[in-house]
C-alpha cells in the first residue's frame, strides 16, 4: 500500500484528497514535528532531503514527492480526474496545476520559516510573501469560469488544493470576501461524501 508521510492539515492533506478521490488506498504516517530537529525530521529526511510533506513511498518502494507529480501520476490510471487530453481545458489544467506549486506554494516555504531566509527581517518577509500570495489568489479567481468545479461539471485533482489552502493564511474569511469562486470550489470539495473522513482527520471540517 502507498505510504503518505504527513501531518494533519499540512500539504500531505492535498495528496490524501487526491488518492481518496482516485479510490487509491494508502496508509498515513504522521511526522508531526518534522520541521524541527528530532526523530520525525530524521525519519523524513532519509526519504526526502527537502524534508517536506507530502512525501510518499509507493508500493514499488519509489519515493514520490511534489503534489503536482502525485496528481500527474494518479492521472495515468484515473484520467477522469482531469480534463481530457487534447482539449483547451487540459492545457489550462496543466498550466494551473504547475502554476499553483510553482507560485503559490513557495510563498508558504518562505513565509512559514522566514527566519531561515531573512534572519534580519523575518516579519517583513512573512508580510510581503503574504501580500504576494493574495495577488496570486486574486489572479486565480479570474481564471475560474466554471462551476461547480474549476473545469466545469467534473471534479479535477486541481480542485483538491483549494479546501486545504483555504485553511492556511489568508484563511477562509479572506477567501469568502475576495475570491468567492475559489471559496465555492473549496466548499464543494468539502461537501463530497467520499472525502469526509479525510477532511475531518485533517481538521479541514
Ligand atoms: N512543492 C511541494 C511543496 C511541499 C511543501 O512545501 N510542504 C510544506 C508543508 S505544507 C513543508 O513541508 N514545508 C517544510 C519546509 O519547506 O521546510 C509540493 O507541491 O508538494
Amino acid at each position: 500500500m502507498i505510504q503518505i508521510y504527513g501531518v494533519p492539515g499540512y500539504g500531505s492533506t492535498i495528496s490524501e484528497l487526491m488518492l481518496t478521490l482516485a479510490g487509491v488506498r494508502y496508509s498515513f504516517i504522521n511526522v508531526d514535528g518534522y520541521d524541527k530537529p528530532g526523530p520525525a525530521r530524521e525519519q523524513l529526511e532519509k526519504l526526502n532531503p527537502l524534508c517536506q510533506v507530502p512525501t510518499l513511498v509507493l508500493e514499488n518502494g519509489t519515493v514520490m514527492t511534489e503534489s503536482a507529480a502525485v496528481a500527474l501520476m494518479l492521472l495515468d490510471d484515473h484520467p477522469e480526474l482531469a480534463p481530457a487530453p487534447g482539449t483547451p481545458e487540459r492545457n489550462r489544467f496543466l498550466r494551473l496545476l504547475v502554476w499553483m506549486v510553482a507560485n503559490v506554494y513557495p510563498t508558504f516555504t518562505y513565509a512559514d520559516y522566514p527566519e531561515r531566509w531573512a534572519p534580519g527581517a523575518p516579519a517583513q518577509l512573512r508580510e510581503s510573501t503574504g501580500r504576494y500570495r493574495e495577488t496570486l489568489y486574486r489572479w486565480l479567481e479570474q481564471q475560474v469560469e466554471a462551476t461547480p468545479w474549476m473545469f466545469g461539471q467534473d471534479i479535477s485533482l486541481l480542485d483538491c488544493y483549494l479546501p486545504v489552502m483555504r485553511r492556511w493564511t489568508p484563511h477562509a474569511a479572506w477567501f469568502a470576501q475576495h475570491t468567492p469562486k475559489l471559496n465555492a470550489i473549496a466548499d464543494a470539495v468539502c461537501a463530497l461524501p467520499e472525502l469526509q473522513t479525510v477532511l475531518r482527520a485533517n481538521r479541514i471540517l
